[in-house]
């Protein structure tokens, strides 16, 4: 196997063993398969596209839940992925005898398969390795992990009725792009930045259909204790899974509490009215093995980050979606009509209450227009220098020990700057006395990952207002921590926005080439992280 498509690859270049996520060499080729038979797709459902005819939003969907089922954390069940090859395949076939000009098609188009055999002999040939030139296999996979994370957020939206053909379009030219070997690494530059236009829309979709669906996110305190009855614990981004969890579970006796990156699902209006919609079970994902074992209930994993689970807890680990365990019980369906919970239901009936991990409140849901509605406030914070700087600080949380350079950080930075977050980093924070300024709580959580779009939206509001030809004059600086594919699309969307001088940590990604890095350094100012003392000053420009 190899893999190095997230922040903690083995030796900061490859799992080539076995995963440090758990993914063992079986699933990954098998994930490198679906990704290669979804490329193949791709290409014929692009060259239907040129010859005017539509694709159905049935293979749009299939390639979109394809990504998003091999995005690290997300499905650790192999038995998924050979189902998924035959099924892309058979689309495939399909289609591909609709298309009038076969000519010049790539072996990922044309190649197929009836047999498991036949999928294991093929699938350790088309991996990452399989592209020899580093350059060109690191934009391919840049570009590549920057379409995972889009299609996450596209999957989101398509379980809220929202999509977008120019989006899926997009995602799929690019898929087959991937397997042109007439691009050169500047044709692929400018299809990275192109990527990162692209991610703007859907972050734009996924806000619409969010905000479209269940209100603004407004100012919220989140309980993050418990109380005596049995509970669901609801993991993940979805947010259409939690509200049939919702209603399910309404009058049944049984509280629903949120998780890592489900918490920002109780700044939105229409989740307030659940009376057992209790309050957020623990930290952020990589803590599960304690806090799913101490949570005594049913767990339900909408999406990514599953933690191969310990056997002590396994049986009460449920997954829907992209998600998935071999083991545990997978729910199907897409829509209220067909996703049924009510196996998860009887299982908490029969569970403990949870233990109590922790008390008190943490408080959240400042997207961009909660935000916006506090404009002359901040703005006079800043104007009278109550406020001096804000850290975007959002992205992802992970084990690795050096992320406490974050929480360090948070507790380093002056008393007159903020902290803007989205998505699981904020865990590393978000329970600090960190205060407030004038009112304005310090650290400003938009939500998750997904919503990180806020925080774009939030700069460059800020640059209107004080009337600045370019977002880098603000006195905003960006101290990313990054782990999976969706901070990838984040990262290229903001470039796409112009932002320069960003700093991912813990580590640079190992996938970036030291040519593409190079680039990333000279056009962008993309840097890594060192000590806490040295990077404040240089971000202060003290140095
Ligand atoms: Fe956190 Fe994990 Fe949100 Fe990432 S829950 S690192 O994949 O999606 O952010
Ligand atoms: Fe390794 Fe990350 Fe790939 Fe898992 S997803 S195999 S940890 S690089």
């Amino acid at each position: 196997m190899f893999c190095f498509q997230c922040q903690e690859t083995a030796g900061c270049t490859g799992c080539t063993k076995f995963g440090v996520c758990g993914k063992s060499p079986d699933l990954a080729r098998m994930q490198d398969l679906l990704i290669y038979v979804t490329k193949g797709l791709s290409e014929v459902t692009t060259r239907l596209r040129n010859e005017g005819k539509k694709v159905a939003d049935e293979v749009n969907n299939l390639v979109t839940i394809n990504l998003f089922t091999t995005i690290t954390n997300a499905n650790f069940d192999d038995l998924v992925f050979y189902e998924r090859v035959a099924k892309t395949l058979s689309t495939k076939e399909e289609l591909l005898a609709t298309l009038e000009n076969k000519e010049n098609l790539s072996e990922a188009a044309l190649w197929n398969a009836s047999t498991k055999e036949e999928m294991d002999e093929k699938s350790s040939k088309v991996g990452v390795l399989a592209t020899e030139n580093e350059d060109i296999r690191s934009l391919r996979e840049l570009i590549i992990y920057g379409l995972k994370g889009m299609s996450a957020y596209m999957k989101h939206a398509n379980a809220l009725g929202y999509d977008s053909e120019e989006v899926n379009a997009f995602m799929q030219s690019t898929l087959a792009k991937t397997l042109d070997n007439t691009l050169t690494a500047d044709d692929l530059v400018a299809l990275t930045l192109e990527t990162g236009k692209v991610g703007v829309d859907a972050m734009a979709l996924l806000d619409s259909a969010n905000t479209g669906t269940y209100g603004h996110p407004e100012i919220t305190k989140v309980n993050i204790g418990v109380r005596n009855n049995p509970g669901i614990l609801i993991s993940g981004h979805d947010l259409k899974d939690l509200e049939l969890l919702l209603k399910q579970t309404e009058g049944t006796g049984v509280d629903v509490y949120t998780h890592s990156e489900m918490l920002p699902a109780h700044y939105y209006p229409a989740f307030k009215k659940y009376s057992h919609f209790v309050g957020n079970y623990g930290n952020a994902w990589w803590k599960q093995k304690e806090e799913f074992e101490s949570f005594n209930g049913p767990i339900l994993m909408t999406t990514n980050c599953i933690v191969p689970p310990k056997d002590s807890y396994k049986d009460r680990v449920y997954t829907t979606g992209a998600a998935g365990f071999a083991g545990c019980t997978h729910i199907k369906g897409n829509s209220e009509d067909d996703k049924d919970f009510s196996q998860i239901i009887e299982h908490a009936k029969k569970c403990k209450a949870p233990v109590e991990i922790e008390t008190g409140e943490i408080v959240g849901g400042f997207a961009h227009n909660q935000v916006f509605a506090l404009a002359d406030k901040i703005v006079d914070a800043i104007k009278t220098g109550a406020i001096k700087r804000f850290f975007v600080m959002g992205g992802c949380d992970g084990r690795a020990k050096s992320r406490n350079y974050y929480t360090e950080f948070a507790k380093a930075i002056p008393q007159d700057t903020v902290i803007l977050t989205a998505g699981c980093a904020k865990y590393k924070y978000n329970k600090l006395p960190l205060g407030d300024i004038n009112g304005i709580p310090r650290v400003l959580d938009a939500g998750q990952c997904n919503d990180s779009y806020s925080l774009a939206l939030i700069a460059l509001k800020l640059k209107e207002v004080f009337e600045l030809e370019d977002i880098n004059d603000l006195p905003i600086s960006f101290n990313i921590a990054w782990y999976e594919q969706k901070a990838v699309i984040v990262l290229l969307s903001l470039l796409y926005l112009g932002v320069k001088n960003i700093h991912l940590g813990p580590t640079l990604p190992a996938f970036l080439s030291p040519n593409v890095a190079k680039v990333l350094v000279e056009n962008f100012g993309i840097g890594g992280i060192t000590n806490v003392e040295d990077d404040l000053k240089m971000f202060l420009g003290e140095k």
